[in-house]
This record gives structure tokens, sequence and C-alpha cells, in this order.
């Protein structure tokens, strides 16, 4: 009966874990790119298209990697003739949505490199939803100099 039992318990930890788990394999950035920028740069910025895999709405909360200071959501923008960027707050995607950071629109804003950012290298970014889940992306450095780009 007592082992019975803690075998029970055991096993709705496990289903627990795997539901605490399952926004990770449900939320991807196709095409996660960082555009290249001289040595030295302070600031770089993160592009790539988000697909919410989930059977219910995500809200993206926070942005944070352990390479940069600071990470946030920016969407460019243009006011009487001059770029410009703001805060674009929270990210909410419905079940099958997709929304694109791409050059001109929403990015993700890196903020004070923790250490010397080269063009070779790759940033993990995580992002933070409402529900206190968190999902870890890989993001390329692309020279601005690809045609595709
Ligand atoms: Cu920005």
């Amino acid at each position: 009966m007592h082992l019975l039992q803690s075998q029970r318990v055991r096993v709705c930890c496990m289903v627990w874990l795997l539901a605490a788990c399952s926004p990770a394999a449900d939320v991807v950035i196709d095409d996660a790119w960082i555009r290249a920028a001289p040595p030295g740069a302070h600031m770089l910025a993160a592009y790539g298209t988000i697909t919410n895999q989930r059977g219910d709405e995500i809200v993206i909360q926070g942005v944070e990697s352990a390479q940069f200071a600071s990470v946030s959501v920016h969407e460019s923008l243009e006011i009487n003739g001059t770029a410009t960027m703001r805060p674009a707050g929270d990210l909410r995607l419905a079940p099958g949505q997709s929304i694109d950071l791409r050059p001109g629109g929403l990015h993700f804003m890196l903020m004070g490199p923790t250490a010397e950012f080269d063009r070779t290298q790759q940033a993990t970014i995580r992002l933070l939803f409402d529900d206190g889940s968190a999902t870890e992306h890989r993001f390329s450095t692309s020279d601005p100099a690809t045609p595709t780009r």
C-alpha cells in the first residue's frame, strides 16, 4: 500500500513536469537571425517569425538573454519622416498565429553585450510568458550584405 502510494505521487509529478514544460516545444521561431554589427556595437537587433503552435493564446511579457544586459521588444516606426522606435509591449499570439520580426517593424533590441559579440556568434534568447513559463531560442548572426536580407 505504502509503495503504491509513493509510486502514484511520482507519476503525478512527472505528468505535472511534462505539462509545465510543454510550451517549450510549441512556440517556435523560424529564420531567427541577428543583424551583424561592427565590433564593439552596443545595440543589436534580432529578427524571425514567431509561431504559436499551442492550443491556447500565448502572451510574451518579456525577453532576456545571458549574453546581453537587456533585451526588449521594439517596434520601428516613422514619425514626420524620422525613423524611430518604441517599446512594443506584450506580444499576444492566438493559437496558430505567427508574427514577423523584421527590419523596419517589430524586433528584439539587444542592448549591452555582456562579452564581445562578434559576427560569427549565436545568441540564446529566452521568451518569458505570462504564465511564468519560458522558451529558449537560438539566433544566428547574419551579415547585412547577404542578398536575401
Ligand atoms: Cu529597437
